[in-house]
C-alpha cells in the first residue's frame, strides 16, 4: 500500500467564479462582460439561461460565508468581476468604487470568519467594452496594458489581505473555447454556422500569447510594487487532464499522450518555466504560433510563485496517422473514453468531457511537478457533476454519494502523490462551493457541494459532500 498524507500546513476549501455565482449584473455600476452578451445571443447556452441572477451571491455574501464556515472550510477561492471594478475595463476608464468596495468588504468578512481568501483576477468575464474597442485578448499590446492597470488597482485595494493571487483561470479555455471552437464567449470560430467572425487556425494562439504576457506583466507589478509591502504570492491557474495511451503497448500512442499534455498544459507552463513553447507545438503549428519577443518572454519566464492546477478527469489518447488539421489544438490525437481493450476510463457524469479517473490525478501531479521544476502546487479546482443529478428534487438530491466517492478517491490520490512521490502540494479547492451557472451547460449541470434552489430564492442546502470533504481532509492532514 502506498503511503498517503498531507502536510500539517495544508490549506483546503472551495472555489467559485464571479460570473457563475454573482448575478446582479447591472447593479452598483457593473459594466457588461463578454459573457452577458454571449448568453443574450441565444442558442449558445444549453437551457437558454445566463448569469443574470445565478446564485445571487453578490447580495448573499453573508450566506456564502456562513456556508463556508458550516463546511469547515479553511479557504475560499473566488474571482473578481473586472467590469464591476472598471465598468469599461480600460486604463483610461473610470473606476467604480462601489464595485471595488464590495470585494474589499467581502474579503475582510472572510478574514473575520477565519477563512483565507484566494483571489482570481480573471475567470473569463472580460469587459465587453474591451472586446468591442480593440478585440480584447486578440490585441496583445492594449490588453496587457489594461490588464496591468486593473491588476494594480486590485493589488492596491486588496493587497494587505491576500496571500495568494491568481492572474488568469484556465487560459486554455479562454483561448480554445472562446476563439477556436467558439462554444464559450466571445464565441469566435471559423465555423460559420456558429459565428460570422473568427479564425480557428490562428486566433487561439494569439489569445494564449496575450494572456501569458498579461500574466507576466501583473506578476512583475506585484513583485516590484506590492510584495515588499504586503507579501503574497502570485501564479496562473492551468487546466489539464491526464492522458493514458489507447494502446498501452504502442510507442506512438505513448508519444501522443505526451504531445497532448504539451498542447494542453505545456503551451502555458513551458514559457513560464522554460522560456518557450513546447517543440511539439512549434513543429505542428509553425508560424501560426507567435514567436517570443525578448521583452515579452522576459516578463513571462519565472513569473509563477506557485503553480495553480485545475483537473477533473482523464482521456485515452490515440495518435493520428493523418496530417494535422489547421484548426487542430490537441496535438493531432484522438481523445477517447475507451481504450483498445474496450475498457472505459471512468463512469459517465453530466458533463460530456468528464469521466473520473482518480489514478490520473496522482500521475498528472507527478508529470506537472517534474515538467515545471518542482514548484509549490496549489490544486485550485477539482470536482465533478453527476449524471442526471438535476432530475432529482429535495431532499434526495442532497445524497450526492457519487460526488463523495469522487472526492474520497481524488483526495486520496493527491495524498499519495504527496506522501509517496514527494510532490509539493500545499492547497486544494473543491469545485464548487455552490451549484452555479455552468457556462454553456447552463444550470442543468451541477458541480456544487451545495444545492442551490433556483426556483426558491436561490436557497442553499449543503449536500452530503459538503460535510464529507472536511472529514476526508482530517484523515490526511498532518500525516506527511
Ligand atoms: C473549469 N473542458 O472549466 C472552470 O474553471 C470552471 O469555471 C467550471 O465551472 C469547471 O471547470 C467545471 O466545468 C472547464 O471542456 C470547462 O474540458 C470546460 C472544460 C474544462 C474545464
Amino acid at each position: 500500500m502506498a503511503k498517503a498524507g498531507l502536510p500539517s500546513d495544508f490549506l483546503w476549501g472551495f472555489a467559485t467564479a464571479s460570473y457563475q455565482i454573482e448575478g446582479s449584473v447591472d447593479v452598483d455600476g457593473r459594466g457588461p462582460s463578454i459573457w452577458d452578451v454571449f448568453c443574450d445571443k441565444g442558442g449558445k447556452i444549453a437551457d437558454g439561461s445566463s448569469g443574470a441572477i445565478a446564485c445571487d451571491s453578490y447580495r448573499r455574501t453573508a450566506k456564502d460565508i456562513e456556508l463556508l464556515r458550516s463546511c469547515g472550510a479553511q479557504a475560499y477561492r473566488f474571482s473578481l468581476s473586472w467590469s464591476r471594478i472598471i465598468p469599461l475595463g480600460g486604463r483610461n476608464d473610470p473606476i467604480n468604487q462601489k464595485g471595488l468596495d464590495h470585494y474589499v468588504k467581502f474579503t475582510k468578512d472572510l478574514l473575520d470568519a477565519g477563512i483565507v481568501p484566494l483571489i482570481t483576477l480573471f475567470h473569463w468575464d472580460l469587459p465587453q467594452a474591451l472586446h468591442e474597442r480593440y478585440g480584447g485578448m486578440l490585441n496583445k499590446q492594449e490588453f496587457v496594458a489594461d490588464f496591468a492597470n486593473y491588476a494594480r488597482i486590485v493589488f492596491e485595494a486588496l493587497g494587505p489581505y491576500i496571500k495568494y493571487w491568481v492572474t488568469f483561470n484556465e487560459p486554455w479555455c479562454s483561448a480554445v473555447l472562446g476563439y477556436n471552437t467558439g462554444i464559450f464567449a466571445p464565441g469566435r470560430t471559423s465555423d460559420r454556422s456558429k459565428s460570422s467572425e473568427g479564425n480557428s487556425t490562428t486566433e487561439c494562439w494569439v489569445v494564449g500569447h496575450s494572456i501569458l504576457v498579461a500574466h507576466g506583466a501583473a506578476a512583475k507589478i506585484h513583485r516590484e510594487e506590492f510584495k515588499s509591502r504586503y507579501g503574497g504570492e502570485i501564479g496562473i491557474v492551468l487546466n489539464g487532464d491526464w492522458a493514458e495511451p489507447w494502446d498501452s503497448e504502442s510507442k506512438e500512442d505513448i508519444e501522443a499522450c505526451e504531445r497532448r499534455l504539451e498542447f494542453a498544459i505545456g503551451w502555458f507552463a513551458d514559457p513560464i518555466y522554460h522560456g518557450d513553447y513546447p517543440a511539439s507545438m512549434r513543429k505542428q503549428l509553425g508560424v501560426r504560433l507567435p514567436k517570443w519577443e525578448e521583452k515579452d518572454i522576459a516578463l513571462v519566464k519565472g513569473s509563477n510563485d506557485f503553480y495553480g492546477m485545475n483537473t477533473y478527469c482523464a482521456n485515452y489518447v490515440r495518435h493520428r496517422t493523418s496530417l494535422p488539421q489547421d484548426d487542430d489544438f490537441e496535438g493531432n490525437v484522438d481523445l477517447l473514453f475507451e481504450n483498445q481493450k474496450g475498457e472505459k476510463i471512468g463512469p459517465d457524469t453530466q458533463s460530456a468531457w468528464l469521466k473520473p479517473y482518480p489514478p490520473g490525478f496522482r500521475k498528472l501531479l507527478n508529470w506537472i511537478y517534474h515538467r515545471t521544476g518542482r514548484p509549490k502546487i496549489l490544486v485550485t479546482e477539482n470536482g465533478t457533476s453527476i449524471k442526471n443529478e438535476n432530475d432529482h428534487k429535495l431532499p434526495e438530491i442532497l445524497d450526492d454519494d457519487f460526488r463523495v466517492t469522487y472526492y474520497k478517491d481524488y483526495i486520496h490520490a493527491m495524498a499519495e502523490a504527496v506522501a509517496e512521490d514527494g510532490v509539493n502540494v500545499k492547497a486544494y479547492f473543491c469545485w464548487s462551493l455552490l451549484d452555479n451557472f455552468e457556462w454553456a451547460d447552463g444550470y442543468e449541470t451541477r458541480f456544487g457541494v451545495t444545492y442551490v434552489d433556483y426556483e426558491d430564492e436561490q436557497k442553499r442546502y449543503p449536500k452530503k459532500s459538503a460535510k464529507e470533504v472536511k472529514s476526508i481532509f482530517e484523515k490526511y492532514v498532518g500525516k506527511a
